[in-house]
Formats: C-alpha cells, sequence, structure tokens
C-alpha cells in the first residue's frame, strides 16, 4: 500500500527533477496527481522513465482532502496561498521555497543532517526543503563536525544559472550563441551578462551589504546544523548550467587532520569523496548532474587558522539542492510519521 502523493510545480525545473526522482527511487504511490498554475494547465508531463504520463491540473481547483503529502515547488507567492490550504486538509506540505525556512514551527530538514527534526512537522503539517547551496554544504560538514565541531565556515560559491529557473539556462544558451555569431548578449534575467563571465549577486541586497542568498547559507546551516556555527558566504552566478560548486574553509574546534577528514568523509551519508591530488582526480559541476551525492575534492589543511580545512564540494543542485532531498524527506516522513501496511 502506497500515498497519494502530490507534485506541485511539476513543469519548472525542480518539479520535473521531483517526478524523475520519485519514479527512479519508486516512492510507494497508489495515486498521483501533478498540479501547476493555469499557465501549464492540461500539459502533459512524463513521470521519469516509467512511460507514464499525467495532464496537469490546475492547483486553484485542486482538492488536497484525502492526499498524503505534496512536493511544492511553486515559488513563495504561489506557496502562501496554497501550502496553508493544502496542510489544512490534511496534506503534508514538503517545501522548496524558502517562504517557511526561517519559520520556527516548520521544520527545514536534510535527511542526513538533522532527520530527527522531522518530527515538529505536526505544528503546521509543513517541512521546509532548504535551499541550493546549503543543502551541499550541510551534508559534507555534518560528518566533520560529528568528528571535531565546526566553529566557522568561509564559503564562496559557483552557482549555476539552473538555480534561477528555466529563464536562466535560457539567458546563458542564447547569449553563448549570440556571442558566437556576434550579435549583442542583453541581461535580462540576470543584472550582466553570465555567458562568459561570473556575477557575484545571486537574490536581492541586504542593508548589511550581503545577498538574500548569501543569508540563507548563514543562517539555514546554523538552524540544520547547529546554531552556534559562524557562516560567511560569497555566492556567485557561474555559466554553468546545472551543478553548483562551493569553496569551503572550515575552523573546528578540535584538530582534525586532511587525511583523517578525508577517511571520515569517504563513509560518510550522502558524499562521495573524489580526492586523488592529481589531475583531474576531482569532480566538475558537468559530472554531477544527474546524481545523488554530494561530491567533495580537495580537502586540505587550512594553516592560516587553528584546526583549518579546505575542500571543495560539487552537487546536481536541482537534485540534493531541491528534488532529491524534498523526495528524500517524504520518505523520512512515510518511515517516521504516515506508515503505510
Ligand atoms: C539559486 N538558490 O541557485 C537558488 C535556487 N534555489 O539561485
Amino acid at each position: 500500500m502506497g500515498y497519494r502523493v502530490v507534485v506541485a510545480g511539476a513543469t519548472g525545473n525542480v518539479g520535473r527533477e521531483m517526478l524523475n526522482i520519485l519514479a527512479e527511487r519508486e516512492f510507494p504511490i497508489d495515486e498521483l496527481a501533478v498540479v501547476a498554475s493555469s499557465r501549464s494547465t492540461g500539459d502533459m508531463v512524463d513521470f521519469g522513465e516509467t512511460g507514464k504520463q499525467y495532464k496537469v491540473q490546475n492547483i486553484e481547483h485542486f482538492d488536497p482532502t484525502g492526499w498524503d503529502m505534496a512536493l511544492f515547488a511553486i515559488g513563495s507567492d504561489a506557496t502562501k496561498v496554497h501550502a496553508p490550504r493544502f496542510a489544512a486538509a490534511g496534506c503534508v506540505v514538503i517545501d522548496n521555497s524558502s517562504l517557511y525556512r526561517m519559520d520556527p514551527d516548520v521544520p527545514l530538514i536534510v535527511p542526513e543532517v538533522n532527520p530527527d527534526a522531522i518530527d515538529g512537522y505536526t505544528a503546521k503539517n509543513i517541512i521546509a526543503n532548504p535551499n541550493c547551496s546549503t543543502a551541499q554544504m550541510v551534508v559534507a560538514l555534518k560528518p566533520l563536525h560529528d568528528a571535531a565541531t565546526v566553529k566557522r565556515v568561509v564559503v564562496s560559491t559557483y552557482q549555476s544559472v539552473s538555480g534561477a529557473g528555466k529563464e536562466g539556462m535560457d539567458e546563458l544558451f542564447e547569449q553563448s550563441r549570440n556571442i558566437f555569431v556576434g550579435d549583442r548578449a542583453e541581461p535580462k534575467k540576470f543584472t550582466k551578462q553570465i555567458a562568459f563571465n561570473v556575477i557575484p549577486h545571486i537574490d536581492s541586497f541586504l542593508d548589511d551589504g550581503s545577498t538574500k542568498e548569501e543569508w540563507k547559507m548563514v543562517v539555514e546551516t546554523k538552524k540544520i546544523l547547529d546554531p552556534k556555527v559562524k557562516v560567511i558566504a560569497t555566492c556567485v552566478r557561474v555559466p554553468v548550467f546545472v551543478g553548483h560548486s562551493e569553496s569551503v574553509n572550515v575552523e573546528l574546534q578540535d584538530e582534525l587532520s586532511a587525511e583523517d577528514a578525508q577517511k571520515i568523509l569517504r563513509e560518510a551519508p550522502g558524499v562521495m569523496l573524489v580526492d586523488k591530488r592529481e589531475d583531474g582526480g576531482y569532480v566538475t559541476p558537468v559530472e554531477c548532474v544527474g546524481d545523488y551525492a554530494t561530491f567533495v575534492s580537495r580537502v586540505r589543511d587550512d594553516a592560516t587558522v587553528d584546526n583549518g580545512l579546505a575542500f571543495w564540494c560539487v552537487s546536481d543542485n536541482l537534485r540534493k539542492g531541491a528534488a532529491l532531498n524534498a523526495v528524500q524527506i517524504a520518505e523520512l516522513l512515510g518511515r517516521r510519521h504516515l506508515k503505510k501496511a
């Protein structure tokens, strides 16, 4: 016996991956509904490679009564309207937007890091999925934190355009083509040219000069991993279609050599250590597309601080950074709370 599952936002980058991953992992589904805004109503979407297709229903008219869980990938404005409606009807919402992440009554979950926090979901019947750049970083930090207590993190991200949705991907493609044929590369979605360039700006600016993306990495890491961990982030958009990369420097409370960190990371859930210390012996974003893992490479001592470590990590931002984590939350919710015979 399985679940009655809704995927909301099924025509976007993340919603499509949610369907792919539910199918790949053979999530126990008795009935599946795919919903989206009126713009996509009537479109057909594939349920992964199962050969099954589903017609997109209008979320405005969808009655969630009797449905077990809904995976939301519809953005904060639509989530504000529909998440409380679904939750009140008894359908647990697993939300990929940023709307509820810092709500104290909503657990923010990365199953490899803080699975027990899911038990608090009953306060609102909503569970939040973290920001993509946070998710992969905390998967890599968790085993180091358990071994030697992470005190401070300095992270610079190299985030792919798919994090900005299909429009971001289209803009990189069109600008690259235009530059090749000698046309102008006008920015639309991004603030500056993204093709053959990098932009140190993701999401809106805050009063202190940081961006909201950077703020999310700070506060979400505290909520998921440990409120005592200090984080400073610089988030950068790069001309890569899928796969976010991060350069991470960590200051630990206790001594941990790079070699011991490698051994710990090799065994850690959700982590794939690829660290050969030779040409090509590390992972780049194009190699992580379609995968589940957070790949860690370039682990080394950072001698500029006591007990310092540096590493590189890469993950598919549409998967571990969004859809996969949401499906893992659904699996955890099923195992711990919504057991089916
Ligand atoms: C980005 N953080 O990469 C966003 C997506 N969640 O822009």
